[in-house]
């Protein structure tokens, strides 16, 4: 089992209900328990792109998946959850963005998963919850 940490964050729609309806999602994944979730706290967009302000939060959970598989599972919950990234510009607004920011003590850096997130450290949206 593996403690994972993941950032959430919505600016576009109903932004607690797109966390909450996250989190409910992420209550029912395979051999995960969610242990706790912070309090949501609101942020000015990071990034160039003129947006509006998010909603922010992190969830810690308790997994027997592997971090891709957790990946792939974060990724089809935001789908779920109405995101088109076709659709979107990087960094630009979403309905619900899912970060795998830490995987226990490993160090992935492989195409399309690396952990831990690349700009956690800069990040304050994440670092404050
Ligand atoms: N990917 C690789 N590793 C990971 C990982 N550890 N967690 C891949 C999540 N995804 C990971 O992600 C692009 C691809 O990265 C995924 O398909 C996955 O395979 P994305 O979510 O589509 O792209 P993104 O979110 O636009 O880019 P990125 O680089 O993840 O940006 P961030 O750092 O997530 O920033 N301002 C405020 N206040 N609050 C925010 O939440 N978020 C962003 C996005 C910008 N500004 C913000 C906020
Ligand atoms: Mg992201």
């Amino acid at each position: 089992m593996s403690l994972a940490c993941i950032g959430i964050g919505s600016n576009v729609g109903d932004r607690s209900a797109n966390i909450a309806d996250a989190v409910v999602l992420m209550l029912g994944l395979a051999q995960t328990r969610v242990l706790v979730c912070s309090t949501l706290i609101e942020t000015e967009p990071v990034g160039s792109v003129e947006q509006g302000r998010y909603l922010n939060g992190v969830c810690l959970l308790r997994t027997g998946l592997t971090a891709r598989v957790l990946l792939e599972a974060l990724l089809d919950i935001e789908r779920r959850l109405g995101r088109d990234r076709r659709a979107e510009q990087r960094w630009g607004p979403r309905t619900i963005d899912l970060d795998l920011l830490v995987f226990g003590d490993e160090q992935i850096d492989e195409p399309g998963l690396c952990v831990p997130h690349p700009r956690l450290a800069e990040r304050e949206f994440v670092l404050v919850p």
